[in-house]
C-alpha cells in the first residue's frame, strides 16, 4: 500500500512532531519501507495500491502501555461511598478496593471475563489502538492469575491487536494472607510467577509497591526471580506515597516506574539513569481527585521519557480512552500535546521494551491511525471526539 497526500506526525524530530507535510508512506506487507515526500516518492513504488488520505493526519498506531483491563465486575458502589468520604486507602484496608475486584475475578469464568474485557479492548481499538499491555494482579492466586494471563494473550487471537502481559502477582495482599505479605510473596506470588513463565504468559513482571500493598524488600524479591528468569521489570510507584520504589526500579533497569506522582527530583535522576520510562497516569489521578502532580519538570530536566496511558482499572481509573488520557495529560500535568502524542506512542513502546512500533520510519511495523484532522495538537485538545479515519493494523486496514 502507498499512502498518499498525508501530513505525518513522525515523531522523528524532536520538534513540532516531526511533521512531513504532503507527505506519502509506502508499506511493504506488515512494515514501514519508505517515508517522504509527495515528489520524492520511489519510482518502485508507483505501482503499489494506492490509498489518498486526502491531506488527513497520520500518526504512528497508538500504543496503550499500563492496563488491567482483564477483570470481574465493577467498583461503582466504591465510586459512590468514596464521594461519601471513603479513601482509596480505607477501603482497601476495610476489604474492598483492590480485593473486591480479585473476588469478582475469581468467581468469573474465562469466557466471561475474555468478553467483558473484549468490550474495553474494542473502545481502545476504536480510538486507534494497536497495541496493549495487559497485567495479571486481580488472581492472586496460581489459578486466577494464569486465568487471566491466558485471556490476556487470547485478546490479540480475538481482536487486530497486539497485547504485551505482565506478571502483577504482588498487587495487593490477598485476604487469605492477611497479615502475612512476605509468606504470600514466598508461597504464592513467585512459584505463580515461575509456573506463568514456563506457559509462555509473561513478557515483563510489575509490582505495587505502597504502603497499602508491598515494600521494597518484597517487591526486590520478586524482581530476583524475574532477573532469573530473564523478564524485564516494571514498577507501580509512589502513586499514594513515597516508599523508595523508582530507586528499587532505577536499581533493576526498569522498563519504566509507573503513577510516580510522590516521585521526587532524586528519583527522576535515578530513572534517568537506568534509562526507565515514567509512566504516568491521569485517569487514577483524576478519579482518586489526587492532587499531588508528577514531578514533570524533573523528568523534562534529566531526560526520562515520559509515557501516558489509560491504567484502565476497576478501581482507580474506569478509563477506556486513550484519547482522554492523552487530553488529562495536557490538562492535568501540562504536558505539551507533543510530549502527549509520544507518550502514546514511541515512549509508549519504549515502556513496553518494544522497539519497532511509536514512530513513522522504515522498518517500523505498518501500524498507523489517518485521522481527520490537520494538525496533531488537535487530537490532545478535543474532549470526547473520535477524529479517527481509518486504523492501519500490521499493514492491513
Ligand atoms: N494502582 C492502580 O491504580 C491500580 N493498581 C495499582 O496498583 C488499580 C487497582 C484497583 O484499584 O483496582
Ligand atoms: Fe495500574
Amino acid at each position: 500500500m502507498l499512502l498518499t497526500n498525508a501530513t505525518i506526525a513522525s515523531l522523528e524530530d524532536n520538534d513540532d512532531f516531526g511533521l512531513i507535510h504532503a507527505g506519502a508512506i509506502a508499506l511493504g506487507h506488515d512494515r514501514i519501507v519508505w517515508v517522504g515526500t509527495m515528489q520524492d516518492i520511489p519510482q518502485a513504488y508507483e505501482k503499489l495500491t494506492k490509498f489518498d488520505v486526502e491531506g488527513r493526519l497520520i500518526t504512528p498506531g497508538l500504543i496503550d502501555c499500563h492496563t488491567h483491563i482483564v477483570f470481574g465486575g465493577n467498583r461503582a458502589r466504591e465510586f459512590e461511598m468514596r464521594l461519601n468520604g471513603a479513601s482509596y486507602e480505607d477501603l482497601a484496608k476495610a476489604g474492598g478496593g483492590i480485593m473486591s475486584t480479585v473476588t469478582a475475578t475469581r468467581q468469573a469464568s474465562h469466557e466471561t471475563l475474555l468478553a467483558q474485557a473484549l468490550t474495553r479492548v474494542d473502545a481502545l481499538i476504536a480510538q486507534g489502538v494497536c497495541l496493549i499491555e495487559v497485567k495479571s494482579g486481580y488472581g492472586l492466586d496460581q489459578e486466577t492469575e494464569l486465568k487471566m494471563l491466558r485471556i490476556a494473550k487470547q485478546i490479540a487471537a480475538e481482536r487486530p491487536i497486539d497485547v504485551k502481559t505482565t506478571f502483577l502477582g504482588a498487587h495487593a495482599v490477598p485476604a487469605e494472607y492477611a497479615g502475612r505479605a512476605d509468606a504470600y510473596i514466598d508461597d504464592v506470588c513467585i512459584p505463580t510467577l515461575r509456573q506463568a513463565h514456563a506457559e509462555n504468559l509473561v513478557d515483563a513482571v510489575d509490582g505495587f509497591c505502597e504502603g497499602i500493598a508491598f515494600n521494597v524488600d518484597q517487591i526486590a524479591r520478586v524482581f530476583d526471580v524475574a532477573v532469573d528468569l530473564g523478564l524485564p521489570v516494571k514498577l507501580h510507584t509512589e502513586q499514594l506515597s513515597n516508599i523508595g520504589g523508582s530507586q528499587l526500579a532505577a536499581k533493576y533497569g526498569a522498563l519504566s516506574a509507573d503513577h510516580v506522582e510522590y516521585a521526587t527530583d532524586a528519583d527522576a535522576q535515578a530513572l534517568a539513569q537506568s534509562g526507565s520510562v515514567a509512566v504516568v497516569l491521569p485517569g487514577a489521578f483524576y478519579t482518586l481527585s489526587e492532587t499531588q502532580l508528577p514531578p514533570i519538570q524533573s523528568f523534562r530536566d534529566h531526560n526520562v521519557p515520559i509515557a501516558v496511558a489509560t491504567d484502565c482499572n476497576p478501581g482507580s481509573s474506569p478509563l477506556a480512552s486513550i484519547l482522554l488520557a492523552m487530553n488529562m495529560a495536557c490538562t492535568l500535568f501540562r504536558l505539551t500535546p507533543h510530549e502527549a502524542l509520544l507518550g502514546i506512542t514511541a515512549h509508549g513502546a519504549r515502556a513496553l521494551g518494544v522497539q519497532d512500533q511509536g514512530r513513522i520510519k522504515p522498518g517500523m511495523l505498518a501500524n498507523l491511525c489517518v485521522w481527520d484532522v490537520h494538525h496533531p495538537s488537535e487530537l490532545a485538545y478535543r474532549i470526547g471526539f473520535n477524529p479517527i479515519h481509518t486504523r492501519i493494523f500490521r499493514g492491513s486496514r
